[in-house]
């Protein structure tokens, strides 16, 4: 731990005394584990770091000089988010600081927020602004920690912090921000002004999840704040090493979230019909959309290299882009083999489908190179475009199975498309199959996928003896009577009824929807639902054919891009 308790402890300034009610908690003035009692007792800043760690902090910043920007309404604010579980609260002002201090035990973040014409710092300027919020019970204060020039230094700002007795949160853009506080003393390093310096700023950021890695090895307090505005998003930043997540505007501006929801509404309102762009990037073919009244208005598909880099897979997408009349700003979604995560990384699963793709940032790299988009799993997208537009309509808990290249798919779970932070939710296929011995592409063995899927099916012919076939010809030697191709489609029909009777059985999913062009190929659900028959009545999925047919991923994308 950096010296934060040494610091403070020589630190008996006039915020000694309001970091608790005394009721609640005790703290000790000493200097942590003494003697043979070997026993931790904590400084007053270890006592206060103790309390936040583990936990959120809530920011209540009204918006400025909107209705609720009146401290009793900050203070309530601040006592509903304590109640709601939140471990202490940022607030800013020294009025409101005081209104919420009165009420409040847990520990306060204080900062002043002020515009000046010489310099765009904004968070705790002035020393002055330092004593005036530790007088009215901040117990910390945060400040601008960035090397951007203004009126008081930094350092002078985090001096004058230490020496009045507060604990100090370093506000930081970079890597080299937190290093400088840590040494200069600072508490709490926070990744809060990531995206809003010129260095760091730019469209449609997501939250820095990797200067919360780097801090993380920094030995201080960490602090993940800015944009953590899911409660996924906020359990990732702690997964990546933060101490305690800071979450703003999405609890406490409610012209900010309210707006967030009108506005989707209103698109929901005008969307009908679907109208943009859209690419669905598979394991054998990419396909780029223009979508125009909901309807597929244009299309145009390429073989998928499975070789390809980033960089290759980019230029495909873009030249497709270009083939079906996109320009930059246009609405685009693009669904993609593969595990997208929270951050809208790129990973491949299986490694056999997509050879060079491994955590590439992916929602980044296309949004600088082509525009504003929105990334998603293939699999996901079908699942939200057939529970919207399809065969899940209606259905509470919905199960969409892609049975094409690989086995995808999407699991919608009291009516929400179900998700998780790494994007590995629903992908159905890595279950596993009493059908299968073969190692999967993605390292684990007798997956559904290494049994049923487009891929698997080749291999198991090419095993057979009949090398140089893909699955739509097996499928053909099949409907032409070759046993060898008959046990080999069955074989993946089979895999496909036993994962959707464990759907039935784990989730109670109502509706299965099959799609892919295995999936969808003559005779395959036939199949399916005769295997189903075979199990006990209960285990007998509700199973369709995917009513968007291959559409499904493109319309998801753009689904999700709205
Ligand atoms: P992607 O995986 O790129 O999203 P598809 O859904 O078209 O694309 O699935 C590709 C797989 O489907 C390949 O393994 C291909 O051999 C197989 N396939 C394509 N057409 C047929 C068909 N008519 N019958 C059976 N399999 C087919
Ligand atoms: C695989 C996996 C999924 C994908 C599914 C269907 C990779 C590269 N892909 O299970 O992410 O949703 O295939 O994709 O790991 P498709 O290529 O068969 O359309």
């Amino acid at each position: 731990m950096l010296p934060v308790g040494k610091m403070c402890a020589s630190n008996t300034g006039p915020s000694a005394g309001m970091v608790s009610g005394a009721e609640t908690f005790a703290y000790y003035e000493d200097e942590g584990v003494s003697g043979r009692m070997a026993q931790y007792v904590p400084t007053k800043a270890q006592h206060v770091l103790d309390r936040l760690r583990g936990g959120l902090i809530a920011s209540c910043q009204p918006v400025d000089d909107g209705p609720m920007d009146q401290p009793e309404i900050v203070a309530a604010m601040a006592q509903a988010a304590i109640a709601g579980g939140a471990a202490g609260v940022r607030i800013e002002g020294v009025e409101n600081v005081r209104a919420v201090r009165r009420m409040v035990d847990a520990p306060i973040i204080g900062i002043v927020k002020t515009d000046h014409d010489t310099t765009p710092v904004r968070i705790t300027v002035c020393v002055d602004d330092v004593r005036a919020l530790i007088e009215a019970g901040a117990d910390i204060v945060a400040y601008d920690a960035t090397d951007r020039p203004r009126q008081d230094g930094r350092d002078t700002v985090l001096a004058a912090i230490l020496s009045n007795g507060g604990l100090a949160m370093a506000d930081c853009a970079s890597a080299a921000d937190g290093m400088h506080a840590i040494a200069n003393g600072a508490a709490i390093i926070g990744t809060t002004l990531s995206g809003y310096t010129l260095d760091t700023e730019g469209p449609d950021k997501a939250p820095d999840l990797d200067l919360v890695r780097s801090f993380a090895g920094m030995g201080g307090f960490v602090m993940a704040e800015g944009r953590f505005d899911t409660p996924e998003l906020a359990a990732t930043a702690i997964l990546a090493g933060a101490d305690a997540v800071t979450v703003g505007s999405v609890l406490t501006r409610l012209e900010v979230v309210t707006g967030r929801f009108s506005h989707a509404i209103s698109v929901a309102y005008r969307r009908t019909p679907l109208a943009g762009f859209a690419i669905d990037l598979g394991g054998t073919k990419t396909a780029a959309a223009r979508v125009e009244a909901g309807r597929i208005a244009q299309y145009e598909q390429r073989p998928t290299n499975g070789d390809a880099g980033p960089a290759g897979q980019y230029e495909q997408i873009e030249d497709l882009l270009q083939v079906v009349g996109y320009s930059a700003g246009d609405m685009l979604g693009v669904s993609v083999t593969g595990r997208v995560d929270a951050m809208g990384r790129w990973h491949a699963v299986n490694q056999s489908t997509l050879r060079n793709i491994m955590s590439v940032p992916l929602a980044n790299d296309l949004a600088r190179r082509i525009g504003p988009v929105t990334v998603v799993n293939d699999a996901s997208a079908a699942t939200l475009a057939e529970h919207r537009l399809g065969a899940g309509r209606g259905h509470e808990n919905f199960a969409y199975i892609t049975v094409s290249t690989g086995v995808g798919g999407g699991l919608v779970l009291g009516g929400a498309l179900h998700q998780s932070p790494d994007g590995i939710a629903g992908h159905l296929g890595f279950a596993s199959s009493q059908y299968a011995t073969a190692l999967c592409g993605s390292g684990r063995v007798g997956t559904v996928e290494s049994v049923a899927s487009g891929r698997a099916i080749a291999e198991m012919a090419r095993v057979a003896g009949h090398g140089g076939m893909d699955a739509r010809a097996v499928f053909e030697a099949a409907a032409g009577g070759a046993p060898w191709a008959e046990d080999i489609v069955q074989m993946s029909a089979a895999a496909i009824a036993e994962l959707c009777g464990n759907l039935v059985s784990m989730l109670g999913i109502t509706r299965i929807a099959i799609g892919g062009s295995v999936g969808l190929a003559d005779g395959y659900i036939g199949r399916v639902k005769r295997e189903l028959n075979t199990m006990p009545e209960f285990f007998r999925a509700d199973v369709v054919a995917a009513e968007l047919r291959g559409d499904g991923p493109l319309l998801g994308a753009l689904l999700s891009a709205q």
